[in-house]
């Protein structure tokens, strides 16, 4: 299942999740071994008990069947972290990067089977800029899942839908992406409907091979808002039929809700009301399916979050599983969401590669994920040098680069640069990483006074502030009467002490614990014990989902009436 709900009636569609060949490559893409393991998809190789903490290159491969000549175009959620996709032994895709989706198109293929082969590569590369070494791990595989359809001459690529609220009745700007897959003109009309709403687009043609947007605005008088508290939501549908005879030869069905995201006054407004975000820094990763986390699990992080009273998460450090998102939409959960970039330093942005693979992650998060109402927030480079005149050149050019796709949601990113941070005045919100009582001793309420005074003197002066990472670490079950620092204990009052310091601040717009499980890290990355367990252990669950005892003073502070 690639979403939460059917994204085509008319398109046929099919999940190509099962258990593909899987053997391993060396870095001169010869097979080594000839051994062939039988790996799920989706899936992490690292869950294979021989693949545990293998780094490198690996082909999955499968059958693909076809019973009548067809154009197929596959798509892969999420392949971990570089591909290059084979049909018939015919490279057809190339993608850098694990967290956002891509699609490769087959035309006319033959009825009968055929080989579909994925080459995946996890290791560390010198052109690869945001692929590094890091407080998180990159798993490798097919970490999310991959579908085939099967196209008309033309088919609908893509749904942009932008709500606004006139004169008390909700109304829509919506544009739809077709593209045409032949080698001739194509012309198609496109029609809809929304909210008991019929769309009309009208006939758009279309050049050999191009794709065009075509656009409509629309009123919704039926509708009702989507919120926190009552997430409501609606399918949009489009239909691309032939002009000449009516024939419906495509449709896509995205799942869309009606809200708005303003700031002003210093404040985060849904629908115009002021909110607070108080939730967690999610990775996806839990125990032993690693990044390949299966439905029913994330629901469970998301049924915990909701126990300890959050409204709210953060993708950190990369765009999240669709289908994670889809939950976040259903449950009225606010989501952060942030490109992948985490830590980098002016070193590793000057790597060449960096602005390009920046700008593609950029482009495919917010198309992908443009229509989730439950993303409030976009975010990019979380704690790269923005402290740098250099370094803003990119904040200035990335933060351009989402506005100009989409308007109507603000943007941020987590500093842990205090007083030295220079690209306040370029975001919407303003956002710290501090570690009061963690990585220093100071007092939360008063670094977060002082954080404000550092954010009004360099251009975040009336804007809404987040405190968007602290905590500290806790060993799973190990509690100690002196309360040092590594028990469950210290971690309890640390977090018990922001919390309390934020929650009775009115500035505060936000605020998310780091972190929300206990993920793995890359082990090469610094000195000997610098990530006992080669873990990150700020979870407030383990990474089984065990509660630490910080668990229940989260759900006090959170599910406290004082603040909305
Ligand atoms: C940073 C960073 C996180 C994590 C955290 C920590 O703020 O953004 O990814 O590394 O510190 O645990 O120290």
């Amino acid at each position: 299942m690639l979403r939460l709900f059917e994204t085509n009636e008319i398109r046929r569609t099919k999940s190509l999740e099962g258990i593909w060949d899987f053997t391993k490559v060396n870095e001169a893409g010869e097979e080594e071994t000839g051994k062939v393991y039988r790996l799920p998809v989706p899936g992490c190789w690292e869950s294979h008990p021989d693949l545990a903490v293998y780094r490198g290159r690996g082909i999955y491969r499968r059958t693909i069947r076809t019973a009548a000549k067809k154009t197929l175009r596959f798509v892969f959620k999420g392949v971990s972290h570089t591909a290059d996709v084979c049909f018939d032994g015919k490279h057809i895709a190339h993608h850098y990067n694990a967290y956002t989706a891509f699609d490769a198109i087959v035309r006319d293929v033959e009825p009968g089977e055929h080989l579909l082969e994925v080459h995946v590569d996890n290791g560390f590369h010198e052109g690869s800029a945001l692929h590094v070494h890091n407080d998180y791990y990159t798993y490798g595989g097919l970490i999310r899942p991959v579908g085939m359809e099967e196209l008309d001459a033309v088919f609908i690529e893509r749904l942009e839908f932008v709500p606004r609220l006139e004169g008390g009745v909700w109304h829509a700007d919506i544009r739809v992406l077709a593209r045409n897959v032949t080698d001739a003109p194509q012309r198609v009309e496109l029609t809809g409907s929304l909210a008991g709403e019929s769309l009309n687009f009208g006939t758009v043609e279309l050049e050999a091979g191009g794709s065009r947007f075509v656009s409509g605005s629309f009123a919704f008088p039926g509708a009702e808002p989507w919120s926190h508290e009552e997430p409501k939501l609606y399918l949009l549908s489009v239909w691309a039929a032939d002009p000449s005879d009516g024939r419906i030869v495509d449709d896509l069905i995205e799942r869309v809700g009606f809200r708005t995201v303003t700031t002003a006054s210093g404040k985060i407004q849904v629908n115009g009301k002021d909110i607070v975000l108080k939730g967690f820094n999610r990775h996806e990763d839990f125990g032993i399916v690693g990044a390949a986390i299966p439905l029913q699990l994330m629901a469970h992080d998301l049924d915990l979050m909701a126990d300890m009273g959050c409204n709210a998460v953060r993708t950190s450090h990369y765009p999240n599983d669709e289908r994670f998102l889809d939950l976040c939409d259903e449950r009225g959960f606010y989501v952060w969401e942030e490109n992948h970039a985490r830590g980098l330093s002016l070193e590793q942005m000057r790597n060449p590669n960096f602005a390009k693979q920046c700008e593609d992650v950029n482009r495919e998060m917010v198309e992908q994920h443009f229509n989730h109402p439950s993303i409030i927030i976009w975010a990019i480079l979380n704690e790269c040098a923005s402290w740098s005149e250099e370094g803003r050149v990119h904040y200035k050019r990335q933060l351009e680069q989402i506005r100009s796709m989409d308007a109507s949601r603000p943007l941020t990113f987590a500093s842990c640069h205090r007083d030295k941070e220079l690209c306040f005045d370029l975001a919407d919100i303003v956002s710290f990483n501090l570690y009061p009582g963690w990585y220093g001793p100071e007092d939360p309420g008063e670094l977060c006074d002082q954080a404000r005074a550092w954010a009004d003197a360099a251009g975040g002066l009336g804007k809404p502030m987040i405190m968007s990472e602290f905590g500290g670490d806790a060993v799973y079950g190990y509690r100690m009467p002196t309360r040092v620092k590594g028990t469950e204990e210290r971690q309890a009052d640390i977090i018990d002490a922001n919390l309390k310091a934020y929650l009775e601040r009115d500035f505060i717009s936000g605020m998310f614990i780091w972190q929300f499980s206990d993920i793995r890290v890359t082990e090469e990355r610094q000195g000997p014990l610098w990530r006992v367990t080669t873990q990150n252990i700020k979870g407030v669950v383990d990474s089984y989902r065990r509660p630490k005892l910080a668990y229940d003073v989260v759900k006090r502070h959170f599910t406290a009436a004082a603040k909305p």
